[in-house]
């Protein structure tokens, strides 16, 4: 039957068949609408294209597109991407509406750049190795499986009435299938929101009815360290809340049977009884690709919404150029897909260029110690990507875990999530890299879409200066700015890290709620973006990030704000207030303190912080429970009300002697009432 939408995709195959004949015969299906002739001229160039701004001089190619950023990425959006219909103007932006649109009028599909364009020449590739819980157990599937697998699943999810621009959340661990998922959503134009399967049913009921998703994709159960997790129970749980899904789809990670209630559809039976071929939608440039929720400084995370072209090239450029991916490496990014990492570092990126990318299903401690490195001599992996929480853990553990393994295929190391303190830059680079592999701190956000501050690329032989971020990425124009909201021009100067120009992988709106998304982003600083953390710019010019200037802390690499554990406590009934902050933590980077006020007939005050502890763990997620919970009769705050963090954070932090400005603290005797309440507690909690 032919769609409206058919004389496009035919020109998808028609490109395709032009590319290379002979190879075509061996995947082609005559009957796919998408095969036949079409007059539609298509811009050809596989993401493996050597990208022109690499040839010839780094800062001399940088300086131009920063000066010119449309036509720069206008001219990689067209050799690096397989388009449908070439876009007709580069980029159109507003920073002080938040308004950001790249590569308008262009027309493509992105999982026929992430699959269909490397069957056409590689089919046999391997696109991923699921490096499962148990070592030695992996499993390898090849371009032409994955988009065998998608199509599949595109069909099951179009059987039952998912389409263009339908929610499709997506509660999985690393596994072939949820990248499937990922990119079966891709396929038929749905938008995913993969929700970490860490989160509680609370977080993802509340994600599934901020995106009003149709439908859940999810696995019986999860096995991570040896350890079996009930995810279809918390799924269940879940959408008794959610009335917008309207089928819940389930694979069989494990053997053990699951329940299925009136919602639930086995997925793999599904897709055994579908067509293997899918047509794709064609999509255009600025429809969105997917969201992502993450935490902000008030207590609801904001649903991150990225978009096809701009997302796609920016994530598969970063890919290639900071790690120096070249043709046939194995891509080994250890983060999990419910994170901004995996999207564009284990999915996105490395399909898109055509690489073999590593899905870890696994943790850094499971069997052992040695896990990472016993996987890297296993399979060979180049490039490997992980975050300093994983470092600082395991360089405990001595350097024996790491040298019994063989890591001489490993060329470049990259770190991510959190700064990396120079202990774990050093071990990692010394020990883990023997001295010999580029090590690049990467700096980006959920926002960014791609790696914008990183060592690489730069000319050959340009020093890399240990534990810092360094130079922007091309077409990257990083602004610091004082209080005041000047500009700092010169070296050697601190502020808030802002970036002048939009890049094509930029976060386009918050879903649902634009206002948020200017207030957020745009409105500190008019007419730049505003990333939320702190930076120096060395004497020497480069970028080292000092972290978050909001009320949003950063534990294993994992953001969460301050508010949403606060108004996770306040919910309990003998808790009036709670105030949360961080403080330096030797393993996680940063831990939770939360100082509760209780109700004065409380009698079981230890049973309370008990209970707090469970409220965060079943409205958030294990990770964002408190290391320590400490009940105050009062909280500091100003006279207008406002409670003063900072004060209880240098309290934490040991800095009592510089409280800095107390002038608008309405009572100062809170702070001695405080300080002897933490005293106390410290005797009580000596690891503190
Ligand atoms: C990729 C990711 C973003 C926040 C960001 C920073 C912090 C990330 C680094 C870093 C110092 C780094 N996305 N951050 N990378 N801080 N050096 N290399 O983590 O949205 O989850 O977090 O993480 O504060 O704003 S995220």
């Amino acid at each position: 039957m032919a769609t409206p939408r058919a004389g496009a995709a035919a020109a998808l195959g028609h490109l395709l068949s032009a590319l290379s004949r002979q190879q075509q015969r061996l995947w082609s299906r005559p009957s796919a609408p998408w095969e036949r002739p079409s007059s539609i001229r298509l811009l050809s160039g596989t993401a493996q294209a050597s990208a022109p701004f690499l040839r010839g001089n780094y800062r001399e190619v940088c300086e131009r597109a920063a000066r010119e950023p449309g036509p720069f990425w206008g001219a990689l959006a067209r050799e690096a991407l397989l388009w449908d219909t070439p876009h007709h103007t580069d980029c159109e932006w507003d920073f002080v509406q938040g308004r950001i649109r790249w590569f308008l009028g262009g027309r493509l599909n992105v999982a026929v750049n992430c699959l269909d364009q490397h069957v056409q020449h590689y089919p046999d590739r391997v696109a991923l190795i699921w490096e499962k819980d148990e070592p030695g157990t992996e499993e390898k599937v090849s371009y032409r499986e994955l988009l065998d697998m998608t199509c599949r699943l595109a069909n099951t999810l179009k059987r039952n009435g998912i389409k263009k621009e339908d929610r499709v959340a997506i509660y999985m661990p690393v596994s072939p299938l949820a990248v499937a998922a990922m990119l079966a959503c891709a396929r038929i134009g749905a938008i995913h929101t993969v929700v970490f399967a860490g989160f509680s049913a609370e977080s993802l009921a509340g994600r599934i009815n901020d995106s009003e998703c149709k439908a859940v994709i999810t696995c019986n159960q999860g096995v991570r360290g040896g350890r079996v997790i009930e995810l279809k129970k918390t799924v269940d749980e879940a959408v008794k809340n959610c009335p917008s899904v309207k089928c819940v789809f389930v694979t069989q990670r494990t053997t053990n049977k699951i329940h299925t209630g009136s919602r639930d559809i086995l997925l793999e039976e599904e897709m055994a009884k579908e067509s293997s071929v899918c047509t794709p939608e064609i999509m255009d440039s600025e429809d969105m690709l997917f969201m992502l929720y993450t935490s902000g400084s008030t207590g609801k995370p904001k649903g991150i919404v990225h978009t096809q072209a701009g997302y796609l090239l920016y994530a598969a450029l970063t890919h290639k150029h900071v790690f120096d991916y070249k043709q046939d490496d194995i891509f080994g990014c250890v983060a999990d897909i419910g994170w901004i990492t995996g999207h564009s570092y284990v999915v996105y990126g490395p399909l898109c260029n055509g690489s073999t990318t590593v899905l870890f299903e696994s943790t850094p401690i499971y069997p052992n110690p040695g896990r990472y490195w016993e996987t890297v001599e296993r399979l060979k992996i180049n490039q490997f990507y992980c975050a300093p929480t994983a470092l600082r853990l395991l360089l405990k553990y001595g350097d024996e875990f790491v040298k019994k393994y063989d890591r001489s295929s490993l060329t470049t190391l990259g770190s991510v999530g959190e700064p990396i303190n120079h202990e774990a830059w050093q071990w990692f680079y010394n020990v883990v890299g023997d001295g010999r592999c580029t090590l690049v701190d990467t700096w980006w956000q959920t926002e960014t879409g791609g790696i914008c501050i990183a060592p690489r690329p730069s000319e050959k032989g340009a020093e890399i200066v240990p534990a810092i971020a360094m130079r922007p990425f091309c077409g990257i124009t990083p602004v610091l700015m004082d209080e005041k909201g000047k500009i700092l021009e010169g070296n050697d100067v601190s502020g808030a890290l802002c970036i002048a120009q939009p890049w094509p992988g930029i976060a386009r709106t918050i879903y649902g709620d634009h206002e948020r998304f200017i207030e957020a982003y745009f409105k500190a600083y008019p007419g730049y973006y505003f990333t939320g953390d702190g930076a120096y710019r060395t004497k020497k010019g480069y970028y080292q990030i000092t972290g978050r200037m909001d009320d949003v802390l950063n534990i294993s690499g994992h953001r969460l704000g301050t508010a949403e554990i606060e108004d996770a406590m306040d919910e309990h009934p003998a808790v009036p207030e709670t105030a949360v902050i961080s403080y330096p933590h030797d393993v996680k980077g940063e831990a939770a303190f939360a100082f509760v006020v209780l109700k004065d007939d409380t009698a079981h005050p230890e049973t309370v912080t008990k209970e707090l502890r469970a409220i965060v763990a079943s409205k958030i997620a294990k990770y964002a429970v408190p290391d320590h919970v400490l009940v105050v009769k009062r909280l500091p705050k100003t006279r207008s009300g406002k409670i003063m963090r900072r004060l209880l954070q240098r309290i934490v932090t040991g800095n009592v002697n510089d409280m800095g400005d107390i002038t608008t603290l309405d009572d100062s005797s809170v702070i001695t009432e405080i300080l002897d309440a933490y005293e106390e507690y410290k005797i009580k909690h000596p690891t503190l």
